[in-house]
């Protein structure tokens, strides 16, 4: 069974990421969207369970699809479970540095992890959580940039009139 571990930190979850998960799960068995942890970003604005309740949430309907959490190395975590294969999606040359970086810095951590890039949608290349909660701390509309099932969660959370 080929087990694929889509990574990152999903805070939230938005359409391009959405995106890259539905894809993955049509050319993997199984895949494992994982709430992980980037420390070099800033305190997530949603604790892992609701991260982890909003992906569970946008993905009812993909079968083969289940989330998980992990606080360590995802070295650490495809030698727990036995997923192979990481998949990342790029949006631009400027991802693919770091992924680059991270692909070698992970095969060296543990030699059976492949990363298996998917390159983004047209639509969605400018998307990412920070313009996602950006938007949404202005009241500004975000509909086109998440799934609808979190939309009032993110715009209840995010939402911080001007005085
Ligand atoms: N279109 C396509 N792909 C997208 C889009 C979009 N619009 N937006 C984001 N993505 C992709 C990103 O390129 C990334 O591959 C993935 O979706 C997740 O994105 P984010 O922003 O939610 O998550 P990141 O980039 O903060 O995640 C980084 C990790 C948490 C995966 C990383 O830090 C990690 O592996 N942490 C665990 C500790 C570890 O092993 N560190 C690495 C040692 S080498």
């Amino acid at each position: 069974m080929r087990i694929a571990v889509c990574p990152g930190s999903f805070d939230p979850v938005t359409l391009g990421h959405l995106d890259i998960i539905e894809r993955a799960s049509k050319l993997f068995d199984k895949v494992i969207v994982l709430v992980s942890f980037n420390r070099n970003k800033n305190k997530a604005v949603f604790s892992t369970n609701e991260r982890m309740e909003m992906i569970i949430a946008v993905t009812e309907g993909l079968d083969n699809v289940v989330v998980d959490c992990y606080d360590g190395l995802l070295a650490d975590y495809l030698k727990m479970t036995g997923a192979e294969v990481i998949v990342k999606g790029l949006r631009a040359v400027s991802d693919f540095e770091y992924e680059f970086q991270m692909a070698l810095a992970n095969k060296r951590l543990f030699g059976g992890a492949e990363t298996v890039f998917l390159t983004t949608a047209g639509e969605n290349m400018f998307l990412s959580s920070s313009v996602v909660k950006e938007i949404a701390s202005f009241g500004g509309d975000i509909s086109g940039f998440v799934p609808p099932e979190i939309l009032e969660m993110i715009k209840n959370r995010l939402y911080l009139p001007a005085d």
